[in-house]
């Protein structure tokens, strides 16, 4: 009986379920087609990343002695989307069996449970099983439940996996050390630089097909340095454990002119193509704080990112997909500014995150989330457009965990899905986390204005227009409580510069 197994880009795993479901003898295909490509105007670097990294799992198979047919971008061009791919395969082998691990898109686990297979095959979606909690785990957690609360869902995660437990209870006595890990980067703290990697002939290939072919899309390919290997994902751990774990904690919400990293791990990439195992680089972080190399807050901290938000946002995205991306609970309509792609602001913080993501395709979370996120959250721009521009800049943006962040932490679009409450902030944040306000040319400590930072009035605009959704929450009465003592003139001047501003956008 022949068998095949059709392996998916973001899906680089030796565990994968779909491999080890089918014969040790199946016939395996790896596809670069248009569609998936393009279906988002994905960073050139993302691209590079995702060819090259299934280019070289495609020759670590092969050297496993596995029967791989790999189809290379332009050379199928009739192939231009996976179900294209099913056709060929059944075309090519007449196969009684094709395997494949569910899609981590609900767009393509839509066209795969869409494709019907010609008679004599049979299609097989296999679980992903490379995340800690399957979809029914997180449905069983999530069942009768008012709210979900990634919290409550992380400390199950750490009693189930036993990671940083002691005799049952939380290792240290708490459970979470956040409250330890806001400060600021010092002025004279050197940040540790990133190893550079030159590309090997392989990637280099890739950058020079992703020049030629997607020469219109977003992004810069001179710095890329991304991990496309197994090997080399471990090796970039390695480092971040041994020079930047121990910070990691403390400066996880800092940023700093010039320092696109900080301490971050940059494992999201990695671990979401498959080259890094969740389980596995929490243990192994776990290990640091058994052998006394890193402090528990640092730990901690990271551990809770993996273990807690990964997971917990994979579990919202399947639990609540398709209708979740159709929410818009500020009903925000505007486009979005230019400016997230040229990147030409005279705000020095909004300067920085995009011209990070357009030299690197990164920018760390607190760039994410309180600069991006929030100028969008506060500025009324529509969430799809957001989304949208979330899932092309990264080089480890799927939707699967893109939207939930953006939807649901950034813009408040769910109502309260994935947060409490809307993690808006004026200019005064910034000005705390940051040096960014001290070369901006706008003036952090004016409330309002031509001069003023337009996160401070746009902060009271936007809870303004927002009072009728936001004053009920518990957690927004104190915010709600400045603003009305905020007299008719402070009012009036938010307003009008709040408009004048937008009008601008
Ligand atoms: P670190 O800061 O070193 O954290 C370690 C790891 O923890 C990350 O690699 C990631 O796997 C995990 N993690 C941390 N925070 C989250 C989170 N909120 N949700 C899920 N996993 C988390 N992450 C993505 O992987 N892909 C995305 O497309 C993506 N889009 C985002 C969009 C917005 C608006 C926001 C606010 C966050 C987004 N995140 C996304 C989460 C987070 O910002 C990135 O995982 C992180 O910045 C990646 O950098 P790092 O690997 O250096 O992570
Ligand atoms: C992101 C991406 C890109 C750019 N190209 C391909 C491709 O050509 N072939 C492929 O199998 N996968 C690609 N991917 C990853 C898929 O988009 C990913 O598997 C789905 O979005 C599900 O997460």
């Amino acid at each position: 009986m022949s068998e095949a197994v059709l392996i998916l880009g973001d899906q680089l795993s030796f565990s994968l379920s779909s491999l080890e479901a089918a014969a040790p003898d199946a016939d395996i295909f790896m596809a670069e087609v248009a569609d998936e490509a393009n279906y988002v105007g994905h960073h050139k670097q993302k691209i590079v990343l995702v060819f090259s990294a299934m280019r070289h799992f495609a020759e670590k198979l092969r050297a496993q002695g596995r029967k791989v047919h790999y189809l290379a971008y332009g050379e199928h061009a009739k192939l231009t989307n996976m179900a294209d791919v099913l056709t060929h395969i059944c075309d090519t082998l007449e196969p009684q069996k094709i395997y494949v691990t569910e899609p981590g898109e609900y767009r393509l686990d839509s066209v795969l449970r869409g494709w019907v297979p010609p008679s004599g095959t049979a299609l097989t979606i296999t679980p992903d099983t490379r995340f800690i909690a399957s979809h029914e785990a997180f449905a069983q957690w999530a069942e009768g439940r008012k709210q979900l609360r990634m919290e409550y869902f992380y400390r199950d995660l750490r009693r189930q996996t036993d990671i940083l437990m002691q005799d049952g209870e939380p290792l240290g006595g708490q459970w979470n050390y956040d409250a330890e890990n806001r400060k600021k980067l010092p002025a004279d703290q050197i940040v540790p630089p990133r190893p550079r990697r030159q590309p090997d002939a392989v990637t280099a290939g890739v950058i020079d097909l992703v020049a030629a072919r997607f020469s219109n899309h977003f992004g810069d390919l001179e710095n890329f340095a991304w991990p496309v290997t197994h090997e080399e994902a471990e090796a970039d751990f390695g480092y971040f454990l041994d020079t930047c774990l121990p910070h990691f904690g403390d400066y996880q919400d800092a940023m700093k002119t010039g320092e696109v990293f900080v301490y971050h791990s940059l494992v999201g990439a990695s671990l979401n193509l498959g080259l890094l195992d969740p389980l596995a680089v929490c243990r192994a972080a776990e290990a640091r704080v058994h052998t006394h190399q890193a402090p528990l807050n640092a730990v901690e901290g990271f551990i809770r990112q993996i273990l807690g938000w990964r997971e917990f946002i994979r579990g919202v995205y399947w639990l609540k997909m398709p209708d979740y991306a159709h929410t818009n609970y500020f009903e925000a309509d505007r486009a979005l500014p230019d400016f997230y792609y040229t990147g030409e602001t005279r705000m020095a913080c909004l300067r920085a995150a995009v011209e990070a993501t357009r030299e690197h395709a990164y920018a760390h979370h607190i760039q994410r989330l309180m600069i991006t996120g929030n100028f969008a959250l506060l500025a009324g721009i529509a969430p799809q457009a957001v989304n949208q521009w979330y899932l092309e800049v990264y080089a480890d943006a799927y939707e699967w965990v893109q939207l939930p962040n953006t939807h649901g932490m950034a813009l408040f679009a769910d109502g309260g899905v994935v947060g409490s409450k809307p993690y808006a902030a004026s200019g005064a944040y910034v000005n705390r986390m940051s040096d960014y306000c001290r070369t901006c040319d706008y003036k952090v400590k004016e409330p309002t204005g031509d001069t003023a930072c337009p996160f401070n009035y746009l902060y009271w605009d936007f809870l303004t227009r927002n009072r009728d959704k936001l004053a009920g929450n518990p957690r927004m009465g104190m915010v709600y409580r400045t603003l009305d003592k905020m007299d008719d003139a402070r009012r009036a001047a938010i307003s009008d510069s709040a408009a004048k501003f937008l009008e601008s956008l």
